[in-house]
């Protein structure tokens, strides 16, 4: 691998599987290094196309996301880096996928638990087309001031405090992710600060090495000394020895491989990454900290003792005159977002909608205040879920039945009714559930179905203004209005209309008064004077009987009793059931396989 730079300020990377604050920690961090463009210049995310808002700055920014990797490398031939946060089932695919693409140049791979065969294919297709893989089991990596893979380095008041918002003189390269962010703590605290860190991932086969980076950093000129963090286990840190041995490394290396009280154990110890493990002696931190001595590197008695190293070995530099003085620069402050501010106390932002009937956000959800499992172990209705919902409180069972009943009888009417052939006809033309059902229900109006509302404040008026049946209807027709909640096309006096007596039965038996309905008779015998069809109709009963439910119930004020009338709930208790029998309806003519409606010539009237 060796030669040098993988990044720079003008790196941009393709992200694969779209997470959300990952990329948008890499946009932060590019807002913080004074970055012109975006280091993200697309996302992949399988399946699916289109942008996704994500903030630079202050500023909202729409990052293409693309369906597949070859079309996100075609729309952005500039971007050289792939990260990779596939599972662990699917990083390997995606990042041979990514190889195999001429415009990418290194990849990193985010899962832990790629089977290792896999890795091996990866590195070797790697190598043999000269390209760099980063992990797998890795948190990625960071240049100063330029370029950073997803998570690396933390919070951005880490990275702040690691000073990695501009290039240092330290190269550094770790097997493990975590460490990294402490040693980017240390390196920051003792000398000038990071140039680029690279975590190369705690896996047996790691896609690049220790040495790997070493030698690279070698070949930085602004790189003047490496710090290198091993673990016991494998021998990655060999190839290190050995190119120090043959003089390739010209710059000072300070070293540590941790694990040394793997000796306390008696038996073997497998420490967190799968590549830690005290195997033979070889493998022992120990062994790998002596030979490392050995071939040149500074390497100090302890881990807590690396840091007095690393200081040491800058301050030679400095003395030498090897290292110039840094230029300190203030970072721009990112603006907080809001959520967090908001959750710290430190602002306050007004809300943009008000909801008083239910609420998601506790552990079940709750229906006016009441539990989810309270509604389902205290046996309540769709009659007692419609009376939270719809009149937010609990009422008396006999009104929450009443209710249900209503329900019940609107479900269905036939297939001749506006709604139902409305419904039918689209179902035929082939629609889903959903058009076929609200073309049913969009015909749901003052004609049909929906005079329940209209026949309520009607009625409510005329009776509490004590008008006679007369005064009502005539009065009614001098304004050209027909009495809503009177009239049917098929139903008489001579062919009753069964629901209406099914109502008024259960209502003169359980409700407290029904007035109002009493008054609606009294309204339907003076119409049926006029015409046997005019009949106090479904809409009629239920509006009627609903102004006794709320004045009988003791359950609303009379402002509220208003309120309802006047905003219109009833046409609703229409609109509900009727959606099941229209839902119905188009299950029935899908599954007759019904084609194409097309309405007679010979039913239809062309005049002039
Ligand atoms: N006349 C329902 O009319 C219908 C009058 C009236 C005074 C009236 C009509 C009407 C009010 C709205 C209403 C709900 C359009 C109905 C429903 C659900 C359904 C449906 C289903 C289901 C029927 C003949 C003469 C004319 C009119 C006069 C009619 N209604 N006068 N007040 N209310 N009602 N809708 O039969 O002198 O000859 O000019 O608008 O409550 O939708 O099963 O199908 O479950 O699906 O077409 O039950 O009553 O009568 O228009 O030929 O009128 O009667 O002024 O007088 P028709 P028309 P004139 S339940």
């Amino acid at each position: 691998m060796a030669t040098g730079q993988l990044f720079s300020k003008t790196t941009q990377a393709l992200f694969y599987n779209y997470k959300q604050l990952p990329v948008q920690r890499m946009l932060d961090f590019d807002f913080l290094c004074g970055r012109e463009t975006p280091s993200v210049a697309g996302i992949i995310n399988p399946g699916s196309e289109g942008f996704q808002k994500l903030f630079f700055g202050q500023e909202e920014i729409a990052i293409p996301v693309h369906a597949a990797i070859e079309a996100a490398c075609a729309a952005h031939p500039t971007a050289d880096v792939f990260i990779n946060f596939a599972s662990f089932r699917s990083a390997a695919a995606s990042s041979m996928a990514a190889l195999k693409q001429p415009t990418i140049k290194v990849v990193a791979i985010i899962a832990e638990g790629v089977p290792e065969s896999d890795t091996k294919h990866l590195i070797a297709y790697a190598r043999a087309n000269n390209k760099v893989v980063i992990g797998p089991a890795t948190v990625g990596g960071i240049q100063a001031g330029a370029f950073k893979i997803g998570d690396t380095a933390g919070t951005i008041d880490n990275i702040i405090q690691c000073k990695l918002y501009r290039p240092g003189s330290v190269g550094f390269v770790s097997k493990s992710g975590g460490m990294s962010n402490e040693m980017y703590n240390t390196v920051a605290r003792v000398t000038d600060g990071i140039y680029e860190g690279i975590a190369i991932g705690g896996d047996v086969f790691p896609g690049s090495t220790l040495s790997d980076h070493i030698l690279r950093f070698n070949n930085i000129p602004q790189i003047k000394m490496m710090v290198v963090l091993g673990e016991l286990g494998g021998r990655d840190e060999y190839s290190l020895v050995e190119a120090l041995k043959e003089g390739k490394v010209n710059k000072p290396v300070v070293a540590w491989v941790s694990g040394t009280c793997a000796r306390l154990f008696k038996s073997e110890v497998q420490f967190g990454h799968a590549g830690a493990k005290s195997g033979g002696e070889m493998e022992s931190a120990q062994a790998k900290n002596q030979a490392l001595m050995d071939a040149g590197a500074i390497v100090p008695t302890s881990f807590e003792a690396l840091e007095a190293a690393i200081k040491e070995t800058f301050e030679k530099l400095v003395e030498e005159g090897k290292v110039s003085p840094i230029k300190q620069v203030t970072p721009p402050q990112i603006p907080e977002d809001l959520n967090s501010a908001i959750k710290s106390g430190k602002v306050r932002a007004p809300t943009h909608i008000i909801s008083t009937i239910s609420d998601d956000r506790g552990e079940e959800p709750c229906y006016a205040g009441v539990p989810m499992s309270s509604i389902i172990e205290q046996g309540y209705g769709v009659g007692d879920v419609i009376s939270l919902l719809w009149f937010k409180r609990s009422l008396p069972r006999y009104c929450t039945k009443f209710i249900e009943i209503c329900i019940m009888l609107c479900a269905d009417h036939g297939p001749c009714v506006s709604g139902a052939h409305n419904t039918i006809v689209t179902a035929r033309a082939g629609k889903d559930l959903v058009s076929s059902l609200v073309s049913g229900l969009l015909t749901i109006g003052p004609r049909f179905g929906g005079a329940i509302d209209d026949a309520a404040r009607y009625f409510k008026d005329a009776c509490d203004r004590n008008l006679t049946p007369y005064e009502f209807v005539e009065g009614m027709k001098k304004k050209g209005i027909r009495v809503p909640g009177i009239g049917h096309r098929i139903k008489s006096r001579d062919n009753r209309d069964k629901r209406v007596e099914l109502l008024q039965k259960f209502a003169r038996s359980n409700f407290p008064s029904v007035k109002y309905m009493e008054y609606a008779v009294t309204v339907e015998t003076y119409t049926l004077s006029k015409a046997n069809n005019l009949v106090l109709n479904v809409d009629g009963a239920i509006g009627s009987l609903f102004l006794d439910l709320l004045a009988g119930s003791g359950m609303f004020t009379k402002q509220e009793i208003d309120e309802i009338v006047q905003i219109g709930y009833l046409n609703g208790l229409f609109v509900l059931a009727r959606s099941i029998g229209l839902i119905g309806h188009t299950f029935d003519q899908k599954r007759l396989k019904q084609p194409l409606y097309r309405h007679p010539w010979e039913d239809v009237l062309y005049t002039k």
